[in-house]
């Protein structure tokens, strides 16, 4: 076996890449970007290279830098993951030439199955079926026109150096065909510096199902049964899983000895993959096999049991696969989900920043994936896929109940995440019924599931609960035990008001406390009590933002009535709260100065409000509720960052509220006194 293995690659794959290596005793070289300097990846590796500048073409993708990488730090092998390098014959060659192992098939077979056409006829030539079409050398238009109507249309025209959907053409008329012809082949030599095209006839609505193979050096090749990966969203796979409901045992047979006959045909070895469409009348014909460990690939492992890394690993080093396909039992049923940074109100383009907080949920049957942990940058240099979530239960329904349980518990903040489509796909009768194919997201009107633009009272409620308790708590000790551990925020006996913005709307929240009650409410949201009923709010707070409200019965004190699960994390003048999966931004009011005052807000003409220009400790009050103070005249001192700051008034007026006493701990932007403009006083 190896003794130290180079993961050229980043993110979630490069962190599961190690862990099997670790877990062998081998040891792991990350390498990295400049703007990948302090990823997971790196943490996580036992030493790390630096390989170039932040764009892709300069450092994963830099074959020159990478193999100098290697020699530098005396890897024996390389594991490419997924993406960057993983199905460049060219780099498979030069790992060989360094006397590298690539881990992965040899070059001949990657730059076989890199050819759509030459990939055809290898498998066509050993039996295995596949759409009918054209696959000829003819370049003329006309030649392949007449192709096109001796297939029959609708047609697809296929680049053959392509692979997730581009230079690919929809046909349906064949007065579109030679223009179709034409902006096919100028996509795929853009994309792919090769105009090659081939026709196929057109599949309607056909599910996407593959098969994963494993194949030694010594001849053996098994499958370990398939994966159905119909919803997709441009070409991108959203949700995998294994097995595929529309596939009888009979059927799994004979398209798993398909895909073996497709991975000999092409001296296949190593981890790879078969693509297939099947059609409603459970006819499947091969697209194509990518050469690659692929995303999905833990729902295999799930469903069988075995290490595909591992597996990997040991073809790699030269040792016998060791299991036969009577071997092979898969078990349950799992599902895996993509969480990917990702704005749907910016045209899905790449949600960019800090994660400031990543919860993923934990439980039996729940896999995560992450590339990323709370702190971590998302750049716009790289895939914006955060993590996978993988869950297995014993059968299929039980895989979607528990799915669904685990996005309600996945707690995101920072970066827009597509959290909202995966609980609507989740939550989506047809997706728990199985029927799905690759329109299922167009036909089920979730192709653009933007997040609700109400923020929910729930959330409303959270945020001031979350202020008022993490103000109590955020001392110089933090946890179960500390001086401000009981009491709430609010000090001056009175009720808390809080104020939010979202999405272009004002919010305002009260908190009574519940007199002689730790941690209870009697809340309301612009205006209207939370909850319905008016019963009281009882909050929970962790130590990383969990927020807990029970929404106890009035009539039973005891009795538990809803409860709402939220994350909250602030951050510059935000409060940040995930619920249900859907994250929020709520925007503080700014600390008021006299632009602010005179427009108003919802205070009644002359009053305003003094707040924390910072986050700090109240070190002193000078002033109670009922006092007149005159112009310059400090109120309350606040405490921060080692410095002392003067919250002084204005302008002469009275004070209609204190908030605060001396030693509370308070957020930037919290309001410490209103002040009332008196007849007399002057602005
Ligand atoms: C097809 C097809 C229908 N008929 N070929 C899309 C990417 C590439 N790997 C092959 N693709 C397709 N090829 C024929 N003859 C439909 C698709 C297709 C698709 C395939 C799998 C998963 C999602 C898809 C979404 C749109 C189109």
């Amino acid at each position: 076996m190896f003794s130290r293995v180079l993961i050229a690659n980043r993110g979630e794959i490069a962190v599961r890449i190690m862990a099997a290596c670790q877990e062998m005793g081998i040891r792991t070289v990350a390498v990295y970007s400049e703007a990948d300097r302090g990823a997971a990846h790196v943490r996580r590796a036992d030493e790390a290279c630096a390989i170039g500048p932040a764009p892709a073409t300069q450092s994963y993708l830099n074959i020159a830098a990478i193999i100098q990488a290697a020699k530098e730090s005396g890897a024996d092998a390389i594991h490419p993951g997924y993406g960057f390098l993983s199905e460049n014959a060219d780099f498979a060659a030069a790992c060989a030439d360094a006397e590298i192992v690539f881990i992965g098939p040899p070059p001949e077979a990657i730059r076989l199955m890199g050819s759509k056409i030459a990939a055809k006829r290898a498998v066509e030539a050993a039996g295995v079926p596949t759409v009918p079409g054209y696959l000829g050398a003819a370049r003329d238009p006309r030649t392949l026109a007449r192709e096109a109507q001796r297939i029959g249309y609708p047609v697809m025209i296929k680049a053959s150096a392509g692979g997730g959907g581009k230079g690919m053409r929809v046909v349906r008329d064949p007065a579109d065909f030679v223009e179709a012809l034409e902006a096919a082949r100028r996509e795929a030599l853009g994309a792919f510096g090769d105009d090659s095209v081939f026709l196929e006839k057109l599949l309607e609505a056909p599910r996407h199902v593959e098969f994963q193979i494993l194949a030694d050096r010594h001849g053996h090749v098994i499958h370990l049964g398939e994966r159905e990966c119909s919803i997709q969203r441009r070409h991108q796979k959203i949700v995998e899983e294994s097995p595929c409901v529309a596939l009888t045992p009979a059927l799994r047979t004979e398209m798993g000895a398909a895909a073996v006959a497709a991975a000999r045909a092409a001296g296949y070895v190593n981890a790879g993959t078969c693509e297939f469409l099947l059609d409603a009348g459970g006819r499947y014909y091969f697209l194509e096999m990518n050469t690659r460990l692929q995303v999905e690939h833990p729902v295999t492992e799930s469903v069988t049991g075995l290490d595909l890394v591992r597996h990997q690993l040991r073809i790699a080093a030269g040792e016998p696969l060791g299991i036969t396909q009577e071997r092979i039992a898969p078990r349950g049923h799992a599902i895996e989900v993509r969480l990917y940074a990702e704005d749907p109100a910016h045209g899905y383009l790449p949600s960019t920043g800090t994660v400031v907080a990543f919860d993923a949920p934990r439980a039996p049957g729940v896999r995560v994936d992450a590339g990323v942990e709370a702190g971590d940058e998302v750049s716009m240099h790289y895939d914006p896929m955060l993590a996978k979530l993988i869950v297995s239960a014993e059968d299929r329904a039980g895989a979607v109940a528990r799915l669904r349980w685990a996005l309600d518990h996945f707690g995101v903040l920072g970066v827009t995440t597509n959290l909202p489509l995966l609980r609507a796909i989740a939550t989506d009768e047809a997706f728990a019924a199985g029927d799905t194919n690759t329109d299922f997201l167009a036909a089920r009107g979730l192709a653009e599931v933007a997040p609700p633009r109400d923020v929910p009272a729930a959330v409303l409620a959270g945020a001031a609960v979350y202020e008022a308790l993490s103000a109590a708590i955020t001392g110089p000790r933090r946890g179960p035990y500390n001086p401000w551990g009981h009491g709430s925020a609010v000090t001056s006996g009175g009720e808390r008001r809080a104020r939010y913005a979202a999405s272009g709307r004002d919010h305002l929240v009260t908190l009574a406390p519940v007199p002689g009650a730790v941690h209870q409410y009697h809340a309301s949201v612009d205006g209207a009590p939370y909850p319905d009923q008016g019963a009281a709010v009882r909050a929970s707070l962790g130590p990383d933002g969990e927020l807990t409200l029970l929404t106890a019965n009035d009539d039973h004190a005891d009795a538990v009535g809803q409860v709402e699960s939220l994350r909250a994390a602030r951050r510059a003048g935000t409060i940040l709260i995930v619920h249900q999966g859907v994250s929020y931004t709520l925007e503080k009011p700014r600390p008021p100065d006299i632009e602010a005052a005179a427009r108003g807000g919802d205070l009644a003409a002359g009053q305003e409000r003094l707040a924390a220009p910072m986050a700090g400790t109240v070190i002193k009050v000078n002033v109670a509720e009922g006092d007149r103070v005159q112009a310059h005249q400090t109120l309350v001192v606040l405490g921060a960052m080692k410095m002392e700051h003067a919250i002084a008034a204005p302008h002469a007026g009275r004070v209609r509220l204190v908030a605060h006493r001396a030693g509370d701990v308070v957020p930037g932007g919290e309001v410490l006194v209103e002040l009332e403009v008196t007849p007399d006083g002057q602005r």
